[in-house]
């Protein structure tokens, strides 16, 4: 391989793996409307693409909501068994892997009022 070849080589890999760094997105779950009950959170990531390194944001009130990762068993199922809550109120959660993600609120009864989240990636 020439040496040409190869800079150019080394030169379409950096601008890869810079478009990657670049892209990551923070997205606040809910927007305006943040991590609360009464939001409908099917309809928010509806047409979203979420990639690995992107970050999700959940705010809320210190207090009022939590935040954990559950599989999907306990998503649909409104019960968490293992994860454990995010408390901050401004909880950030990096997608580190790809595939489905699950989150529910773990004050009683919220996610049954529709608190929950599940998102897709691309
Ligand atoms: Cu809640």
């Amino acid at each position: 391989m020439s040496f040409s070849l190869r800079v150019i080589l080394v030169a379409i890999v950096m601008v890869t793996m810079t478009a990657n760094i670049c892209c990551a997105t923070d997205y606040n779950v809910g927007d305006s409307t943040g991590w609360n009950t009464g939001v409908d959170y099917t309809a928010w990531a509806k047409g979203k693409t979420f990639k690995v390194g992107d970050t999700l944001v959940f705010k809320c009130a210190v207090g009022a909501h939590n935040v954990i990762e559950v599989n999907k068993g306990e998503f649909e199922g409104c019960k968490a068994t293992q994860g454990m809550p995010l408390t901050s109120g401004k909880d950030r959660v990096s997608l580190r892997s790809s595939g489905p993600k699950y989150f529910i609120c773990g004050v009683a009864g919220h996610c049954g009022l529709g608190q929950k989240l599940t998102i897709t990636d691309s």
